[in-house]
């Protein structure tokens, strides 16, 4: 692996290079700009660069932990070279890459790109943490066995998910037939909160949590958000949840759970609409912060 500090590392313009060197960071940022499959519109391959731009302007003292999170050192690797790359082979790639990062015990967070590039990313970890499951937050199931004559399409991860553990699906409200045939069987590992349930059920993060096993890989399609707040996404789904909403939840996971690692995918950057990268960069580094500070941060 080539562990130069390259210019737009994760924070670039605010974390000093002692916080972005390979050796001492606990975090490895992997970049996967790969779209090949996209049905709708192209252009997740841009997404990795634009939150790698955003978070030079994000704050690094975290306001809701209080913590200054980038001390646990963010490394920023460069980015996969899987442009055009078949499905497979970039999903091989992936899990290489995300195995190297394990390997040398550090925690993977890796930014799409479509989302067909955390099936690697979730191989590597299934690898590894043999009782895991996957926190799957997405508008779309994603549970066709084939789309456009590949297994590895974007519309297939979650199936490929199930293939290898549990998956909890949060958020969803896009599906066709064939996948609602499938949720009908009751497929064993799958559970599903949706939009619906979510909004009928008061208790819905603790069924979640109850849902999960203690390791937890979380794969998020930024299109979970409200396309109100997250316009820049391939496959937009109105009626999304908000930033607090999943916040709650992943801020709860990683209080009662160990999270073996990340991914933010299918953001779609759209020139001008920086609010959608800033997001995005912003749940990274949160998402971080909850992983390393919640158990002992005191808040406030
Ligand atoms: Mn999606």
């Amino acid at each position: 692996m080539d562990n130069e500090l390259i210019d737009k590392h994760f924070g670039w313009s605010q974390i000093k290079p002692e916080y972005a060197q390979y050796r001492k960071s606990r975090a490895v940022i992997l970049q996967c700009p790969y779209d090949l499959t996209a049905s709708y519109q192209k252009g997740t391959r841009k997404g990795p660069e634009a939150i790698l731009e955003a978070s030079g302007h994000l704050e690094m003292f975290d306001d809701e932990m209080k913590a200054e999170t980038y001390k646990i050192g963010i490394y920023t690797q460069t980015p996969l070279k899987v442009e055009s790359m078949k499905p497979e082979a970039m999903i091989e790639t992936v899990k290489n890459a995300v195995t190297e990062v394990y390997q040398a015990e550090k925690f993977p967070v890796l930014l799409g790109g479509e989302h067909s590039v955390s099936i690697g990313a979730v191989r590597a970890a299934g690898g590894i943490y043999k009782d895991m499951s996957v926190l799957h937050c997405d508008a779309h199931h994603d549970l066709r066995d084939e789309y456009d004559g590949t297994k590895y399409s974007h519309a297939c991860v979650a199936r490929r998910f199930l293939e290898q553990c549990p998956v909890v699906q949060v958020g969803t409200r896009s599906l066709s037939r064939e996948e609602q045939d499938f949720i009908n069987s009751n497929p064993p590992g799958l559970k599903i909160f949706d939009v619906y349930d979510i909004l009928d059920m008061a208790l819905w993060k603790e069924n979640v949590l109850r849902a999960l096993s203690e390791d937890v890989y979380i794969s998020l399609d930024i299109d979970v958000f409200d396309p109100s707040i997250m316009p820049s996404t391939g496959t937009p789904e109105p009626g999304g949840i908000g930033w607090y909403e999943l916040l709650d939840c992943l801020r709860m996971i990683a209080r009662t759970k160990r999270i073996v690692g990340f991914d933010v995918v299918e953001l779609m950057p759209i020139p001008g609409v920086v609010s959608s990268d800033f997001i995005a960069a912003k749940l990274v580094y949160r998402l971080l912060s909850y992983i390393f500070f919640s158990k002992d941060a005191k808040r406030g």
